[in-house]
């Protein structure tokens, strides 16, 4: 198409200027630009941007008064259940496991900004003794877990790891796996797939240009799975290995309980075909979503939704209302993620972020901001409790489950630092109840000694760090 066949499209979509520009451009930088404009569908992206206005106003709308807190018949929780129902879930998601029903989804896509890094997150390492990034600690979780479900089930199932990407982190995370040979796991189990990015708009919904031959884009969110999962025809491969149960979870939390076999054996106790594990908030700020009810459905809302006074409410006995707090840890069974990819995947409701996006203005120059000056568009993977027609949540106790990595050690808190003084204080706590006498300065166990603090009866006496129990 020539050029003033784009023009007239991208007119009637209100982004011809787009093309300010274009007298400019050399040859290769006019086909990059309309290789980029092709590969937009001006419609959807016009629709996104006034969809998620509205959303936005109608949250605020509705959640002052009609958010409720979850069912308790509908919560189980992990310190409230006797030693003979946690080994019912535990041997159910072993067999889970064993019986290679089991996969697990990291949703890797996000672009790490708040840490400061330009790689992808699941390449950090927090200074841990191993020095082992979160890629490696999640990797060597799974082959435990894979040897623990053989030794009580007597069978050994595989647990397909399958990696969210995006285009920020695609390439640099397969190079990474590669070159550390999936750091144990058989390759053909590892798969990575990319989610979609959208454009990012100006605060009136014109599409900004990120240099004067490139549209700005961003992930289109952690919901972006669903749309992923079926384009990249991981739902196919999910169907064709036979697997049922799907574990879904951040990259960032240094203390995932990957494939947890009580959470995914709570779920399918429950005939859940979506559950949401939590942690309890006790902090009105704290920056974890809430999961509640809104006009009788199941939902997240997000710390950067709720409205402050609402945030704030109290139980009787001084606990926070809305204090199930949402750590981005997911059960799905595959037929439900079917039935979101099929059926629902166009409605999910959008969120909208003003950022500071570099952007090149109308005299060409790139600018950084200082302040917000543009709109990303976001759909988020907890929209789809809605859609569930059995809905379970579990609440786990928060030493042992969740230290999340957003923030550089500057922010005191979610940190490189926090997350280390987690993993050391949680494996100091296994080694104790073990019989170890003591613990002193920094020892850490390996996950493929140890994935919940078994396999520790040997050790004795006082160990001292630096040191991996292997
Ligand atoms: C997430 C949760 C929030 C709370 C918090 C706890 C969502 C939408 N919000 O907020 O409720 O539980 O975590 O720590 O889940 N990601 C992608 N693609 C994207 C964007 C993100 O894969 O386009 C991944 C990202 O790599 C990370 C996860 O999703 O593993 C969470 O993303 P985030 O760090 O942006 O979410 P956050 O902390 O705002």
């Amino acid at each position: 198409m020539e050029v003033e066949g784009i023009r007239v499209q991208l007119k009637k979509y209100h982004q011809d200027h787009l093309l300010n520009f274009w007298e400019e451009l050399t040859d290769l930088e006019k086909k990059e630009l309309t290789d980029d404009i092709f590969n937009v569908d001006l419609a959807e992206t016009n629709s996104y941007f006034e969809r998620a206005n509205a959303s936005l106003k109608n949250n605020n709308k509705l959640l002052d008064d009609e958010m409720k807190p979850i069912d308790s018949d509908r919560c189980g929780v992990l310190n409230e259940c006797s030693e003979e129902q946690l080994r019912g879930y535990e041997d159910r998601g072993l067999r889970e496991i064993a019986e290679g029903r089991a996969a697990v989804v990291l949703m890797a896509g996000g672009q790490g900004t708040r840490l400061g890094v330009t790689y992808p997150k699941g390449m950090y390492d927090v200074g841990l003794p191993s020095r082992k990034t979160l890629f490696q600690l999640q990797a060597e979780r799974i082959r435990r877990l894979e040897s623990m479900a053989e030794e009580t089930c007597g069978k050994r199932g595989v647990i397909t790891w399958y990696i969210l990407t995006s285009e920020a982190t695609d390439k640099t995370t397969n190079e990474f796996l590669n070159r550390h040979n999936y750091f144990g796991l058989e390759k053909e189990n590892v798969k990575t797939f990319k989610q979609c990015m959208i454009p990012c708009y100006d605060f009136d919904g014109k599409i900004l240009l990120d240099d004067k031959h490139k549209i700005s884009r961003a992930p289109d969110g952690n919901g972006g799975l669903y749309r992923a999962l079926h384009q990249s025809g991981v739902l196919d491969d999910m169907r064709n290995r036979g697997i049922r149960s799907v574990h879904a979870h951040s990259v960032d939390n240094i203390l995932i309980k990957v494939a947890d076999p009580y959470f995914v054996g709570y779920c399918l106790d429950k005939g859940a075909d979506c559950g949401v594990l939590v942690v309890e908030k006790t902090e009105p700020t704290e920056a974890v979503g809430v999961v509640c009810q809104v006009d009788g459905l199941y939902r997240v809302v997000e710390y950067s939704e709720i409205p402050k006074a609402t945030s704030e409410l109290r139980r009787p006995d001084g606990r926070l209302l809305f204090n199930a707090g949402n750590v981005c840890n997911h059960y799905f069974t595959v037929d439900f993620l079917v039935r979101i990819s099929e059926c629902h995947e166009k409605d999910l409701d959008l969120h909208l972020a003003k950022k500071k996006i570099p952007f090149v203005d109308e005299r060409g120059e790139r600018q950084v901001p200082a302040t917000p000056n543009g709109i990303k568009v976001e759909k988020f993977v907890f929209d789809v409790f809605k859609y569930s027609s059995n809905f379970a949540a579990w609440e786990v106790p928060r030493e042992s489950h969740f230290s999340p990595l957003k923030n550089s050690d500057s922010a005191g808190q979610d940190c490189p630092a926090t997350a280390k003084r987690d993993v050391l204080a949680l494996h100091k706590k296994w080694l104790l109840n073990a019989g170890v006498k003591s613990v002193l300065g920094e020892v850490e166990v390996s996950p493929l000694r140890s994935y919940m603090g078994e396999n520790l009866n040997d050790l004795s006496g006082v160990i001292q760090g630096p040191r991996v129990v292997e």
